[in-house]
């Protein structure tokens, strides 16, 4: 794009990268105003998702490898140290379901083991720039919310995690078989360091949405 503009447009562009100044050329609107800014992220947020919804496949499933393959130790990656990593006693833990469900109760950890699970040897991949194959164990998430009773025309699922970072996915990936509520890393109780007790694992997004 910046080939086609004129040379005062394109230094002003290729300067901001693709930061608020490049919003603003683009769109003429004072992103110092925070409405403005605010109204041309969400159309730019509403197109992206209309963009990845045609372009997922919901059949297709990502590549799973042998077990040869998986990465020990498995990167460590938060917004914390290991250290930092919470300490989570499962006794007082509990998956707190609301929304668009039928049975909105928590849920202990011991129920949710009780749910059928599996295995996938998948790669993980970060935005980040890293990426690394582990075996991850656990129940589809899909299973889960037929089992809540979820109403599935809902478009968006919401995450609350037990240190407080949030993420949300949409209806298309929470149904896709792969996306998992993971119990175990390579066969043993997922440790501190990758989500205890529970981390949501979908081998069809980038890290940060797992
Ligand atoms: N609760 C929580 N989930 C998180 C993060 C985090 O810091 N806290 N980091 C994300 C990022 S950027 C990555 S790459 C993966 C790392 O997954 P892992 O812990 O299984 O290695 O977790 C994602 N989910
Ligand atoms: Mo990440």
């Amino acid at each position: 794009a910046a080939k086609l503009m004129p040379e005062l447009s394109r230094r002003r562009f290729l300067s901001g990268g693709a930061s608020l100044g490049a919003l603003t050329l683009l769109t003429g609107c004072e992103v110092s105003d925070s409405v403005s800014a605010e109204n041309l992220l969400i159309h730019v947020s509403k197109f992206n998702d209309k963009v990845q919804a045609a372009l997922f496949n919901p059949n297709a499933l990502a590549p799973t490898y042998p077990e040869s393959a998986i990465k020990r130790p498995f990167p460590f990656n938060a917004y914390y140290t290991l250290d930092d990593a919470p300490e989570i006693d499962a006794r007082d833990w509990e998956l707190e379901v609301v929304g668009l469900v039928e049975h909105k109760k928590s849920w202990k950890l011991e129920e949710l083991y009780a749910l059928p699970q599996e295995t996938q040897i998948t790669r993980h991949i970060c935005v980040e720039g890293w990426s690394a194959i582990g075996s991850w164990t656990g129940a589809r998430l899909s299973e889960f919310l037929k089992r809540v009773g979820a109403d599935t025309r809902a478009k968006y699922i919401w995450f609350r995690c037990a240190e407080g970072y949030t993420t949300s996915i949409d209806m298309q990936t929470a149904l896709h078989p792969q996306t998992q509520m993971t119990f175990k890393f390579d066969g043993e109780i997922l440790p501190k360091a990758y989500g205890y007790p529970m981390k949501v694992r979908i081998p069809t997004r980038l890290g940060f949405k797992n």
